[in-house]
């Protein structure tokens, strides 16, 4: 794949002659960890959840899930989507005919769970202290030919407000564009463990999973991918 750059290989690795571990500190203001490397301004930290911070993230999602089973959302077309998906939080993703939006249950009718500890942390600790609190943990299951086409966010009130990613089990082809449909694109693939945030300039930027790599991982006890991402819906 022309143009992808693995984070694996990053880690112990130069970017622009500096080791990728030496820029991961405090930034000046101290508000948060330097990102290992951004991508078209998407901070990346390669590795930041270590294998049982991972493995506890597992165990809070199977409980998220069995409270708030994993759906396929129809897409504008009235297919259902690759990706199987569920949330935590105030407000849980949701797609049918009528299109995108946040609705404040699971399509069952019952509460969404909530947003669990261990993965708000996480936000705090990344976010800046300037990000109000994440309203919905969107959990996307990638099974082994699940895939998401480039799309931007823009359910959401305020593009202010950062979008936080965690990817866990297998590696995924992510797929970064522009702020317009078409031009080149960047791709990187996602392993277990990695964090992104969207911020800033990048919060729009057109954006999708090409395809994920099953058998890369051994965290999950089927082949397949989660990602969660946080998000501040009003
Ligand atoms: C770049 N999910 O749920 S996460 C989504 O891996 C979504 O499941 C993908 O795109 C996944 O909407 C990609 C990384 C991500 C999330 C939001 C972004 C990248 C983004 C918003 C703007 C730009
Ligand atoms: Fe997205």
């Amino acid at each position: 794949m022309q143009g992808a750059f693995s984070l694996q290989a990053a880690r112990g690795a130069e970017v622009r002659g500096k080791s990728v571990e030496n820029l991961i500190g405090q930034d000046k203001t101290g508000r948060r960890p330097l990102p290992g490397l951004t991508v078209r301004g998407i901070a990346v930290w390669p590795g930041w959840l270590d294998r049982s911070a991972q493995e506890a993230l597992v165990q809070d999602l199977r409980a998220v899930i069995s409270q708030a089973p994993l759906f396929s959302p129809l897409t504008g077309g009235g297919k259902p989507m690759s990706v199987r998906m569920t949330s935590a939080g105030r407000f849980g993703w949701y797609s049918d005919s009528k299109g995108y939006r946040y609705i404040d249950r699971h399509p069952n009718g019952t509460d969404w769970p909530p947003i669990p500890e261990r993965v708000l942390a996480i936000w705090r600790d990344l976010c800046g202290a300037a990000a109000r609190a994440p309203e919905c943990c969107l959990v996307n299951w990638y099974g082994p030919d699940a895939r998401m086409g480039l799309h931007q966010d823009r359910d959401e009130a305020d593009f202010s407000q950062p979008v936080l990613s965690i990817s866990l089990g297998d590696d995924g082809l992510f797929r970064a564009g522009n702020l317009e449909r078409g031009g080149a694109t960047q791709s990187l693939w996602l392993k277990s463990g990695d964090v992104l945030a969207l911020e800033g300039p990048s919060r729009l930027l057109y954006h999708g999973i090409d395809r994920i790599a099953p058998g890369t991982s051994t965290l999950l006890s089927a082949p397949g991918r989660i990602n969660l991402t946080l998000r501040v819906v009003t």
